[in-house]
């Protein structure tokens, strides 16, 4: 330690000499004080005394000063001796991330392998995954059959980043006779947690969490201002428990009991998706003598007549968000249906003020979610939030089944989000619809319901003239007229799109009046939510869209190039 030597003795030495100074007053101040006993000059010697009081308070008042300068000297001399460790950037030589591993469902996988062959594939993914934790001389740790941890040097991790995680797609090859290739989820914690361990713990778990609530086979890395998504190729494979179905029908039937009344809403331009879910679920809830409603915004378009329909054969049921809301308590159930992201429900003020909330969605999970909800059924493998609204009322206690219109209305809604059973279609899928049809569901009536107007259909065939293929597999096309039902249009555009040889993927873009609308068709090869997501909107894997305000035609069509273009780059 470096000591200024003179100063600190120098100091000693007065402190020593005000010490005596200040007794000498104290023996002052006790002398007069006899003296004034025996003496009758009362107000001199109280003068006196309260001289010297004065006198010692000044001292001791400058020697608390200096007291306190002279360990201020101290402390900063061993501040500049030994710098704090707790301050400074973190060295690049301690940075650690935190990696949560996962496979995805190793009881699918062993579906049709022999029992003996089942610890030979466990034991093949332990291997490679050592390996792989090797070659990034990274500390991993199994815990589970089917749980990992690794400890990953920030370094290596940023090259992992970089290559979008390689092991993602490497671990297919691991086999040891499957039908089904073994899958893996990734969450990684990262940044700021260096020195608080716990962070960088519950960032990893975040991560891992959102990674397979987007049905797994990817990656989650989560900063604490971040997060970034590597993988999330390949569709959802088509299996979910029945356990998981009637455990959120019980859910939903203790819920439906505990209310007052049930209020449902969808995502903003209500679509036969949202509506068959709606309706389906609306009835039940009359089921349990509650008062329900549905809030409902008029987008236009095909879903009017089905509106039309429900408004007259259930009037009071559809209602304008806004009047809806003045109804909702703490006592309300608030069902959301086909969308988990506050930003985009019908009516956002709902969400406050509802006491119980449950949301039935099959997008894949984004980063934006309700803050609370009582019941969460996001089952992304599944095709259409009609196909989990229909699960949920086969599976209420009490078989309450449903009307024919609510199951003409919930096949309607899952017929137009597989395209007609083309898209995300499971087993369950067409189990669901059979029992609709058993219920009454009417083929013709949906039939009807699936008619254009002749303004969309020319507004379609505008936009196929002007289609270009970019990369040979990417389909984009645009129209600048404003036309009201432009997003029906663009979307049977870009369906249509899908059917032309090589093209994978289709964008429709079209003016909306205060920006652009896209619609985005992929044919199940690519991720368009992914593509959606990183121009600000979302979606489904095959079926994708977004939104923009305050944009131009071209310049959102120069950004969706740009991004298709690092698309095929890295599938290069
Ligand atoms: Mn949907």
């Amino acid at each position: 330690m470096r000591m200024k030597a003179g100063d600190g003795v120098g100091s000693i030495f007065y402190r020593k000499y005000k010490r005596m100074l200040f007794i000498g007053l104290g023996v002052l101040i006790v002398l007069n004080s006899l003296s004034l006993g025996l003496t009758r000059h009362l107000n001199l010697g109280l003068f006196a005394i309260f001289i010297a009081m004065l006198g010692m308070g000044g001292l001791a008042y400058m020697d608390q000063k200096e007291g306190d300068a002279l360990a201020e000297e101290i402390r900063a001399d061993i501040e500049a001796e030994f710098p704090a460790p707790n301050e400074g950037p973190v060295p690049d030589s301690a940075r650690l991330t935190l990696a949560l591993l996962q496979v995805d469902d190793y009881d699918e996988v062993f579906q049709g392998l022999a029992d003996d062959k089942r610890p030979l594939l466990v034991a093949a993914v332990d291997k490679y995954l050592r390996e792989w934790a090797a070659g990034l001389k990274a500390y991993l740790r199994k815990d589970g059959r089917d749980r990992y941890l690794a400890l990953i040097h920030a370094e290596e991790l940023n090259k992992l980043e970089d290559t979008s995680f390689p092991v993602i797609d490497q671990i297919r090859q691991v086999s040891a006779g499957s039908h089904l290739p073994v899958t893996l989820s990734i969450g990684v914690g990262k940044g700021g947690g260096e020195r608080e361990p716990a962070l960088l713990g519950r960032l990893a778990q975040e991560a891992l969490d959102l990674a397979l609530e987007r049905s797994g086979d990817q990656v989650v890395v989560k900063s604490p201002d971040h997060t970034w998504f590597y993988g999330g190729r390949t569709e959802a494979v088509g299996k979910r428990s029945q356990v998981r179905s009637r455990v959120a029908a019980t859910e939903l039937h203790r819920l439906f009991e505990l209310c007052n009344n049930v209020v449902i809403m969808g995502h903003r331009g209500i679509d036969f998706d949202v509506l068959g879910a709606a309706f389906a679920l609306a009835e039940a809830a009359r089921h349990y003598d509650k008062k329900v409603h549905i809030a409902v915004d008029h987008p236009g378009g095909a879903v009017e007549r089905l509106l039309d329909v429900i408004a007259q054969r259930e009037p009071g049921l559809l209602g304008d968000g806004k009047e809806i809301a003045s109804g909702a308590s703490s006592q309300t159930l608030l069902l959301v249906v086909d969308v988990h992201r506050p930003s985009l429900v019908a009516y956002p003020p709902l969400l406050s003020r509802a006491g119980y909330i449950g949301v039935i969605d099959h997008h894949r999970r984004s980063e934006e979610f309700l803050e609370r909800a009582n019941i969460i059924y996001l089952v992304p493998s599944a095709s259409s939030a009609s196909e989990l609204a229909t699960e949920l009322v086969r599976y209420l206690p009490g078989h309450i089944g449903v009307s024919p219109l609510a199951a003409t209305a919930l096949l309607a809604g899952l017929i137009v989000d597989t395209k007609k059973f083309s898209f995300a279609t499971s087993a369950n899928t067409f189990r669901n619809a059979a029992w609709l049809r058993e219920a009454g569901a009417d083929p013709a009536v949906i039939q009807s319901l699936f008619t254009d107007s002749l303004d969309v259909m020319l507004y379609r065939a505008r936009l196929l003239q002007s289609v270009e293929i970019v990369h040979g597999r990417f389909a984009l096309t645009m129209d600048e007229q404003v036309f009201p039902e432009a997003q029906i249009a663009a979307s049977r555009a870009a369906d249509t799109l899908l059917e032309v040889n090589q093209v994978e993927a289709s964008f429709a873009l079209y003016p909306t009046g205060e920006g652009v609308g896209i619609s985005a068709r992929s044919r199940g090869l690519m991720n368009v939510q992914r593509i959606m997501e990183q121009i600000g909107g979302g979606g489904h894997f095959t079926v994708a869209g977004a939104r923009l305000r305050d944009a131009g035609l071209q310049d959102v069509r120069r950004r969706l190039l740009d991004i298709l273009s690092s698309e095929q780059e890295e599938r290069a």
